[in-house]
């Protein structure tokens, strides 16, 4: 696909709608809330009236960053709007938003997994997040990146590589983040906001995860039921994270973290390292995501959810 050629697709579509939609993906992670924010400010920069909605609520982590106020749930969109442009998604599906479904889509991709759904489709794999394309989009544009813009973007892709520890992360990544301090995105406060503000039930909930780890030839579990989340009164952004803990092991390969939700059901965060591909293992179940970090659903009770997974990745190791 010509990179190029789909800028200017997307830029000429923005420029030729007025009200414009932003969304990205249920449970919006720091890519999919720092990304909407600052293409927000960018498009405001253009002189159009974009609403920012998103169907699951801002995590509360990315809550201060600037601009986070004005993302609406679905409950206040306003179905006036021209175009919807479509965040790091797989599908309109993954917005959560069934209104959009009769609209044209402007779909901006970094995954690999990108389909091209949209009336216009710009993907780019070799984009370390989401946020490194509206960076360019801005460039493009001609529009000035402001310190809240760098600080949106910054904020994506420093969460959106683990720290710029993926193996996705590149040079590129670090000219990124440079140009994004020069215009006045501060690491220290930054990282201040994301890594050393958790909320105590984070913690406690890691506590109860960390006390069910499990390692078998290289392949690690996590699990915390319905009442571990309850008695730690943990929320669903607090499960954020707590399978990078069991990949950090040594000789460990694969990780998965298993959190009990409804209907009998497990939600897995599966990690890799050392250059395996679990994001095979994810698709079989619906997932998606990165290389070596992954999401998807199995069907439990614990113990056969636990080994459906451990099945398919074995033959990977
Ligand atoms: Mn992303």
């Amino acid at each position: 696909m010509n990179e190029h050629g789909s800028i200017n697709e997307v830029l000429h579509s923005i420029r030729s709608h007025e009200r414009i939609l932003v969304t990205s993906h249920l449970r919006p992670d720091g890519d999919a809330v720092g990304s909407m924010l600052a293409l927000g400010f960018l498009l405001r920069a253009m002189g159009k009236s974009p609403q920012l909605v998103l169907a699951d609520p801002v995590p509360v982590l990315y809550r201060t960053l600037p601009g986070a106020n004005t993302i609406r749930g679905c409950a206040d969109l306003d179905p006036h709007f021209d175009t919807a442009i479509v965040l790091e998604c797989d599908s309109v599906e993954r917005t959560g938003i069934s209104a959009l479904a009769s609209y044209p889509i402007i779909n901006i991709d970094h995954h690999a997994s990108a389909k091209l759904f949209g009336a216009v489709n710009w993907i780019d794999p070799s984009a370390s997040a989401v946020a490194e394309m509206v960076y360019h989009l801005a460039i493009a544009a001609g529009v000035d990146v402001t310190p809240d813009m760098a600080t949106c973007l910054y904020t994506a892709v420093l969460t959106d590589t683990g720290s710029f520890s993926y193996e996705a992360v590149s040079a590129r990544t670090f000219q990124l983040a440079g140009e994004l301090v020069s215009k006045g995105a501060s690491p220290g406060r930054i990282a201040e906001r994301i890594y050393f503000s958790n909320p105590e039930s984070k913690i406690r909930l890691l506590g109860s995860a960390l006390a069910t780890l499990k390692i078998d030839n290289g392949i690690a579990t996590l699990f915390v039921t319905k009442d571990d989340m309850h008695s730690a009164q943990a929320t669903d952004a607090d499960c954020e994270g707590v399978v990078n803990y069991a990949i950090g092991i040594k000789d460990v390969r694969v990780a998965f973290f298993l959190r009990e939700i409804d209907g009998g059901l497990y939600r897995i965060s599966m990690r890799s390292k050392g250059g395996l591909n679990v994001a095979a293992v994810a698709e079989n179940f619906g997932g998606g995501g990165h290389r070596n970090a992954r999401g998807c659903t199995v069907a439990g009770p614990l113990h056969e959810a636990v080994s459906t997974l451990v099945h398919k990745v074995r033959p990977l190791l």
